[in-house]
């Protein structure tokens, strides 16, 4: 078997400290983090969502392998910064109220900060005023939103609205993601930028800042 696909096997499985240990043989190798990232773990996580959708896995197993992925995310972070980062902004990212899913957030964090963004992460269930003040507070130019549920993307319309009625909105643009967001979601609550992944959401994020 190859270190990619053992590293999908070990996560679907939860063995988080093997994750990592087989993370850092993937980089010893010289394979690129793209690639350990996307072929390795979040190729084993797309497994684990489909078995959950099927109610062939539950929540716990769920949990176990997100814990796993974490792991093998947190050795990969040093590797995924690009060597020219320097301040090109600052954002604060949360995912939306009554939503719990944080690993696409904590990704879009690293691949925003390996670009040279100054990160504030306000974790999950962030209600819209939270963000508001959070963008208040730190002057940000970005909030970043992250949703992973159908149910809970529409708390980014109320955050459009919170920063619509105290005034920010020529200042701050907000940027959203997450599986069931799309751009069409994002034109219609009147959001600045969508991103699909990770890596175009740190982009967008720089692209933001710029306009
Ligand atoms: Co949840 N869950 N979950 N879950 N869970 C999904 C999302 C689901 C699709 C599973 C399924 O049915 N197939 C489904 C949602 C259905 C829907 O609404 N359409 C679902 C459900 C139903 C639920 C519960 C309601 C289950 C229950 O309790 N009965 C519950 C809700 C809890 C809550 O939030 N209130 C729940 C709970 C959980 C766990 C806690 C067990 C765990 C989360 C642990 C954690 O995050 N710490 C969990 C997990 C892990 C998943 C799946 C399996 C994996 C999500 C993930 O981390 N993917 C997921 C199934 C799936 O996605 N296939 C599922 C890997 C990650 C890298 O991808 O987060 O999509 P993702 O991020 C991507 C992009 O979306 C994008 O970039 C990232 C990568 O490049 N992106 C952005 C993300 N945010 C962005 C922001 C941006 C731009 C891009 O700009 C700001």
């Amino acid at each position: 078997m190859s270190v990619l696909s053992d590293i999908s096997e070990l996560l679907q499985k939860g063995k988080a400290n093997e994750v990592k240990e087989m993370v850092q043989k993937g980089i010893d190798e010289g394979l690129a983090a793209k690639s350990i990232l996307e072929e390795g773990l979040m190729s084993g996580m797309a497994i684990i969502g489909d078995k959950f959708k099927k109610n062939e896995i539950y929540v716990p197993e769920v949990l176990i392998a997100a814990r796993a992925m974490n792991a093998g995310i947190a050795v990969l972070k040093p590797h995924m910064t690009d060597s020219d980062a320097s301040n090109k902004g600052t954002v604060v990212i949360g995912t939306v109220k009554g939503d719990l899913h944080d690993i696409g957030k904590n990704l879009v964090k690293i691949m925003m900060e390996g670009k040279g963004m100054n990160v504030i992460d306000l974790g999950v269930d962030v209600a819209p005023e939270k963000f508001l003040q959070a963008a208040k507070d730190n002057s940000a130019d970005i909030v970043a939103c992250s949703a992973l549920l159908t149910t809970t993307m529409t708390e980014m319309e109320n955050v459009v609205k919170a920063m619509t009625e105290a005034g920010m909105r020529d200042k701050v643009s907000i940027l959203v993601g997450g599986a069931p967001v799309t751009q069409s979601f994002c034109d219609s609550i009147g959001a600045d930028g969508y991103a699909p992944d990770a890596a175009s959401a740190a982009d967008e994020a720089i692209a933001l800042c710029k306009s």
